[in-house]
């Protein structure tokens, strides 16, 4: 009171500045957007039943184990990767196998830093996995959600195993070890909340960054649109006039689970009408035929180099070509 007695005296009213205050404190608070968006969020006891296992082949006792808390704890030794970046776990039968399918051009140091934090943090886990990154070769502006359907299509020629895939930038890294990279049952989104935004989910359909898709569902919905060129709205195209089309509900981690840090780099060029005007041009209509005569269906690209790297397969494609 006495403060607020001298700040009187001072000729100052306070309450619009305390007003402003909390205004900010609620505007600024982390927790904003998250909560109020948090819908089909698979709760913490659920998460490890959500996940769709490897067929059982019998031998229960000797599968990998795998406990959120456990692997909270600090200590773990990383064990040496296979070369081409695949690994399973040397002394246990794995639950899971996922395939990560990294687009990219030109980010050596965001490259190198990806597959260094990744892969202990995805042997911590117990998952087995394999690593595939689809460089685009120069020439034509990046196509990420190409270069996902040609990761697709590559990754199932080259491991039998492959039924759960994880679409992954290379720039974000996951902060919390419980954020388990196999997939749900239903589509998930993992990179919701990341320090860029300052861990709020800027908008609730937003499935961009990383997700986790199983092989049935992204063949289901013919995978990505091959016709977004740059930076933007593939994304979107892909949850709304695909996924959540076709029937599936997407899904997260709890909020505090599914934090990434963004490595830095320098900002893709925005594209801001992209998706407007795919959506002028007839977009993934659902009913219509563009949804099935544009993905998977229709990928085209030439392979120009294939080559299993010391931490991941590396693949080089050409877009421009009309080889399927
Ligand atoms: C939207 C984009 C999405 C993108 C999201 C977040 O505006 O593709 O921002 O991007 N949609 C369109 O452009 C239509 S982020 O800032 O995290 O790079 O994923």
């Amino acid at each position: 009171m006495r403060y607020y007695k001298c700040l009187k005296d001072l000729g100052v009213n306070p309450w619009p500045y305390l007003g402003l205050g909390l205004t900010l404190i609620v505007f600024i608070h982390p927790g904003r957007f998250s909560v109020s968006f948090d819908h089909h969020v698979i709760q913490e006891e659920d998460l490890i039943p959500s996940l769709v296992a490897l067929p059982d082949e019998g031998q229960v006792q000797s599968k990998c184990p795998l406990n959120l808390e456990h692997l909270a704890h600090p200590g773990f030794k990383s064990f040496p990767v296979e070369q081409g970046g695949g690994w399973n776990p040397p002394d246990c039968i794995p639950r899971f196998h996922s395939v990560l399918v990294i687009p990219y051009r030109d980010r050596p140091e965001n490259l190198q830093q990806f597959l260094a934090f990744m892969h202990p943090f995805l042997q911590r886990q117990n998952l087995s996995y394999d690593i595939f990154v689809i460089e685009q070769a120069p020439g034509m502006a990046f196509n990420r959600a190409k270069l996902f359907n040609i990761g697709f299509r590559e990754a199932l020629k080259a491991t039998s195993e492959a039924y759960c895939f994880i679409f992954h930038d290379v720039d974000l890294l996951p902060m919390d070890r419980r954020n388990i990279y196999a997939c749900t049952r239903q589509p998930r989104h993992m990179t919701s909340h990341l320090d860029k935004f300052r861990y709020n989910l800027p908008y609730p359909q937003l499935f961009g960054g990383g997700i986790a898709i199983l092989k049935d569902q992204f063949q289901a919905v013919n995978g990505f649109s091959n016709r977004f060129f740059g930076w933007g709205g593939e994304d979107d195209d892909l949850s709304q006039n695909r996924v959540l089309a076709s029937g599936y509900q997407i899904c997260r981690f709890p909020s505090d689970i599914n934090r990434y840090q963004m490595l830095s780099h320098r900002p893709a060029p925005r594209m801001a009408d992209n998706y407007r005007k795919f959506k002028a041009a007839g977009g993934s209509d659902h009913d219509g035929m563009i949804l099935s005569r544009d993905g998977l269906s229709d990928l085209m690209y030439t392979v120009l180099a294939r080559t299993r790297e010391e931490l991941y397969t590396k693949i080089l494609v050409d877009l421009s070509t009309s080889m399927q």
